[in-house]
């Protein structure tokens, strides 16, 4: 064998060497691949973690107005068929508490006697229907002539609708005005507010923050502007746009002080002069926790203004909720909406048997 033929068979070896080396471990990897992937020794799946839903309380409307009319209704109304079943009745304690919730004292002796003469031997729950029934007594006649379409947009009905709230200061005016423009916005109207509070910034400020959350459109004049004016160019502005709701925003003011009262009455008188029936609506906010003093106020301003409504603000947290069927019953002005917090779901058109019956503790259905 000479030299070149032995280095060639040499490589030869060699070559088939890596060759099989090569296919070994081919055959080794795809083995292992395939013991890997086998159904015994594939890796246990975790199973997918199933997102927690965040849970977003579904409250309803009336669940809302209960939890607003809870102190109301513990403290007061709901105590009374409590107070007066049962072989002795207690009159005493009865006139006290519907003192303390700021009840005039006609109507709390007029319950008083109703109760002598219809409540005797009755339980605490048919007491509590003869509350609900002498309060809806007193309301009822005022709270007919509430206007639904207030609330309740109404796009058929091609109208512009101008509605001037009023009231002390801190009452709830302006976030009452940007609870109503995210509502009707909702439904689909076209919406614009005017800011008259020209006397803070910071008021014109907090309007534009609720006005541009809720889309709507905002007339505001430089500080310290007329409000008469801005409420003026507001108007023409929503008439000659056809604009469905025209909400105006007016500064808090003592219903004592004659001369920002007069003040009103201007801005009231040049939104006529667009059009004769502007505005529609002047509504009074009053805060629930005024108590006996929303009566005074409320008698004033509907003087000064001829109230068409009231918007009944901040019964939660108050058990003076019921003050509600004083006023009415005394003003003969009804209560449009009622408002029991800050949110836009805590305000609602004005519903005489719901809040009748979560005051006292009957069954709402
Ligand atoms: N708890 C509760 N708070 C409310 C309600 N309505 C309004 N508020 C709060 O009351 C405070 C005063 O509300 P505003 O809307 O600024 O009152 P206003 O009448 O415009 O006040 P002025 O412009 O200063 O006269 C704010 O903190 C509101 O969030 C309600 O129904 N319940
Ligand atoms: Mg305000």
């Amino acid at each position: 064998m000479d030299l070149q033929t032995y280095t060639l068979e040499n490589i030869e070896v060699f070559v088939s060497g890596i060759i099989v080396v090569a296919v070994v471990s081919a055959l080794f990897f795809l083995f292992k691949k395939k013991k890997l992937l086998s159904p015994i020794q594939k890796p246990e799946l975790k199973p997918v973690e199933k997102k927690t839903e965040i849970s977003v309380p579904k409250t309803t409307w009336s669940d809302r107005l209960s939890l607003g009319l809870e102190k109301s209704r513990s403290e007061v109304w709901g105590k009374i068929g409590q107070l007066f079943a049962g072989p002795a009745p207690d009159l005493d304690e009865i006139e006290e508490v519907l003192y303390t919730a700021d009840i005039p004292t006609g109507l709390v002796q007029e319950l008083l006697m109703k109760l002598e003469k219809d409540g005797k031997g009755k339980s605490a729950d048919e007491i509590s229907k003869l509350v609900f029934g002498f309060m809806k007594d007193k309301m009822e006649s005022v709270q007919e002539h509430i206007r639904k379409d207030v609330f309740d947009f109404n796009p058929v009905e091609k109208k512009t609708r101008v509605f001037m709230i009023v009231g002390v200061n801190g009452a709830g005016k302006t976030t009452t005005i940007g609870k109503l423009a995210t509502k009707l916005k909702s439904q689909g109207a076209k919406v614009i507010v005017g800011a008259c509070d020209t006397f803070r910034a910071a008021a014109v400020d907090q309007l534009q923050v609720w006005c541009e959350r809720a889309g709507v459109d905002m007339v505001r004049a430089k500080d310290g502007a007329d409000p008469s004016g801005v409420a003026y160019d507001t108007v023409a502005k929503a008439f000659s746009e056809n604009y469905d709701y025209c909400l105006i925003d007016t500064a808090g003011r003592l219903h004592t002080n004659q001369n920002l009262m007069d003040e009103l009455i201007k801005t009231k008188r040049v939104m006529s002069k667009i059009n004769t029936e502007a505005p529609q609506e002047v509504l009074l906010v009053l805060d629930a926790i005024t108590g006996q003093n929303a009566l005074k106020q409320a008698q004033e301003f509907h003087k000064a203004l001829q109230l068409t409504g009231i918007i009944f603000t901040k019964c939660d947290g108050s058990a003076k909720a019921g003050s509600a069927v004083g006023i009415v019953d005394q003003l003969r002005v009804p209560i449009t909406y009622i408002g029991v917090g800050e949110t836009v779901d805590d305000l609602q058109l004005f519903d005489l048997d719901l809040y009748l019956k979560t005051l006292v503790g009957l069954p709402s259905t």
